[in-house]
Order: structure tokens, then C-alpha cells, then sequence
């Protein structure tokens, strides 16, 4: 089975797992982890960020973000495709009595004078308080997309002209690092918090970071364990994840020429919608005209490949690690006898 449904699928090798077994542990709620603090410090590193803190999965990483940076009553400021707004099962408005004010962007990028428009004025005090900008970079729904550093830059100037903290949703920052050539360390001035991922293209089974001031993350710390994510001896995952980093962060441009290949397959196939100028990264949304998706994905999945949504009306095929080039020959043959038929 060839299964392109996510980057969430990879599992772990055996170096991945040695390094695993061999992982010194000790009890993360007390902070006695050496692996954990080792992990923490390394990213906390790469980011050039004051401190880092280990947490279960992206949407741990996000909404402890949110949660720290804002009051109940707030509004947030994403894109209208973004994760925190789609996939988030509603948590910031539970979690943290926050609101979201999803601006529509190109591609997953916000155009500033609309996110200039959704800020509230501070004199209408009967409107929720504008309190934090959240991009997500790369973006899962815009195929992947980058977001141009012109436009980050913008939206920090805008942050700070109003005075409002910058939140990014970097579960795949490492692909949009990787494609661009950009290090992690010159993304990081311009949020306040981070979060991202080692479960996605990074090929670790769980975990992801988030990243901030270390007051800030002293904050996510208490907050993390009043929700149930203080965890024990973790150093088994946190091993995997300084595995990951270590050893596939450079293998993500594989990835991405395995998506460019499969975009350009998709993309000559008759009556597809695919904007090839969308894929960036490791990802591809494309959409099959007058055909039912669901039907595509079982046919697909017969035929040993499978696919899933990639908006409501796209589908989404998502290489890495575990799959290969010849992998990805296939995968295309696969979709061009479901497509043409
Ligand atoms: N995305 C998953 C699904 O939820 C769609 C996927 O398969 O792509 N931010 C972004 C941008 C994400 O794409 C995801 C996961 C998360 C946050 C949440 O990560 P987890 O699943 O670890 O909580």
C-alpha cells in the first residue's frame, strides 16, 4: 500500500528506534528528563528562541499558544484555511474563550490591508479585544504553500504597530525552511511563539515544540499539566524527535521533488484542477472535475494507493519519508486509470 494520505504515516525506523531504546529518561513533570531538557535546548537553539517546551501534537503546540498569549474574550486573527480554524475542534473558543476572526488570504497568505481591517478599534469596547495575528507556514490547505518572508515581515510591522503578539503555526516550518534555503533562526524574531511538529515530514511517531520567551513558556508548562499533558518518561519520544531533526530535516527536499513529480503527472492528466504553482512542499490539493472524491479515494485504495481531502472539494497527496520515487511512479499510474476511466 502506497499511502500518500499524510506525513503523519512514516513510522519508525530502526535507527529511529535504537535511538529510542537507548534514550536516558526520568520524570518530565519533575523536569528530570535529560533527554526532554536536551531536546528543548537543542530546538530552543535552532529557533535562536529564549526557551522551548515538549508537547504532545501540533494542536497541543497551537492551542497552548493561543492560550498564553491572549485573555478569554479575545480575538485571534488567522486564515481562513488555516489548521487552528478547520481542524482544531473549536479549542481556542474551549480552551481558552477565544474567538477567531479568519481573514481570507491567496494561497494561505493574508493580504495586510485585510488583516489592517480585521483588527478591532480599541474604543469599540463592546468587540472582542484583537489580540494575537496566527499564520501557518507552510500551509496544509494551500497545498503546501510558503509563506513569502515580505509578507511575515509585514504582518509583525502591523503586529507592533497595534501592539498585538504574532503566533506560527509551524508544523512543517522545517519544509518551508528546507525549499526556501531560510534557516529556522530568521523565521523565529518575527512571532512571538512557535509551534512545530516532528510527527509530520521529520518522520518521529509524536511530539511536537513550542517556542517563546521563557516566561511565556513557564506559562505553557503549568498550563500544559492543567490539561492533562504532563507526561513521564518521555525521553523515549523526545529521543525520536532530536533523531528526526537531526537526520531528516535534510531529506525533506527529497519530499518535495516527490510532490513536484506527482503534481506534474496529476496536472496532465484531462479535467483536473491543479495549481502547480501551489506546490511548494510536500504536499498536493487537486481537484478532479465531475468525479465523487469519495468514490476516487476507494478506487484509489483498491488499487493500493491511498489519498484523502485535502479541502471539501479537493483531494490531497502528501509524500514522505516512507515512500519512494518508484513509489511515487506508481501512485501517479494509479490516479491516471481512476481519472481518465
Ligand atoms: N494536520 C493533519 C490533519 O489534521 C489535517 C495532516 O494530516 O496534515 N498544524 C498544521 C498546519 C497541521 O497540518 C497539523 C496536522 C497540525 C497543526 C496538528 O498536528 P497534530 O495532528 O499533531 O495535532
Amino acid at each position: 500500500m502506497i499511502d500518500l494520505r499524510s506525513d503523519t504515516v512514516t513510522k519508525p525506523g530502526q535507527a529511529m528506534r535504537k535511538a529510542m531504546y537507548e534514550a536516558e529518561v526520568g520524570d518530565d513533570v519533575y523536569r528530570e528528563d535529560p533527554t526532554v531538557i536536551e531536546l528543548e535546548e537543542f530546538i530552543a537553539a535552532l529557533f535562536s528562541k529564549e526557551a522551548a517546551l515538549f508537547v504532545s501534537s501540533g494542536v497541543m503546540g497551537n492551542q497552548l499558544c493561543l492560550n498564553i498569549l491572549t485573555q478569554p474574550h479575545d480575538e485571534v486573527i488567522c486564515e481562513k484555511e488555516s489548521h487552528i480554524f478547520h481542524y482544531e475542534s473549536g479549542s481556542p473558543a474551549a480552551l481558552s474563550g477565544l474567538q477567531l476572526y479568519p481573514v481570507a488570504g491567496q494561497h494561505g497568505v493574508m493580504d495586510i490591508a485585510d488583516v489592517r481591517q480585521a483588527i478591532r478599534p480599541l474604543e469599540a469596547y463592546y468587540m472582542p479585544r484583537t489580540q494575537v495575528i496566527a499564520i501557518e507556514n507552510t500551509h496544509n490547505r494551500a497545498s503546501g504553500a510558503i509563506q513569502p518572508m515580505s509578507s511575515i515581515k509585514e504582518i509583525k510591522a502591523l503586529a507592533d504597530e497595534y501592539n498585538l503578539r504574532t503566533h506560527l503555526d509551524g508544523a512543517r516550518i522545517w519544509n518551508a525552511s528546507a525549499a526556501t534555503g531560510i534557516p529556522l533562526f530568521e523565521y523565529a524574531p518575527y512571532f512571538d511563539t512557535i509551534s512545530a511538529c516532528f510527527s509530520k515530514g521529520l518522520g518521529a511517531p509524536a511530539g511536537s515544540i513550542i517556542l517563546g520567551s521563557k516566561a511565556m513558556i513557564e506559562e505553557a508548562f503549568r498550563i500544559r499539566k492543567s490539561w492533562g499533558g504532563g507526561m513521564r518518561q518521555i525521553g523515549i519520544l523526545a529521543a525520536a524527535a532530536l533523531f528526526a531533526v537531526k537526520n531528516n530535516f535534510g531529506k525533506l527536499k527529497e519530499d518535495h521533488e516527490k510532490a513536484r513529480m506527482l503534481a506534474e503527472k496529476i496536472a496532465s492528466l484531462p479535467d483536473v484542477i491543479i495549481d502547480l504553482d501551489t506546490i511548494q512542499t510536500n504536499m498536493v490539493i487537486f481537484e478532479p472535475r465531475n468525479k465523487d472524491l469519495k468514490k476516487v479515494i476507494s478506487a484509489c485504495e483498491e488499487k493500493g494507493l491511498r489519498i484523502s481531502m485535502g479541502t471539501t472539494t479537493a483531494l490531497r497527496a502528501v509524500t514522505h519519508l516512507d515512500v519512494s520515487f518508484e513509489d511515487i511512479e506508481t501512485a501517479g499510474q494509479i490516479l491516471e486509470e481512476i481519472l481518465t476511466k
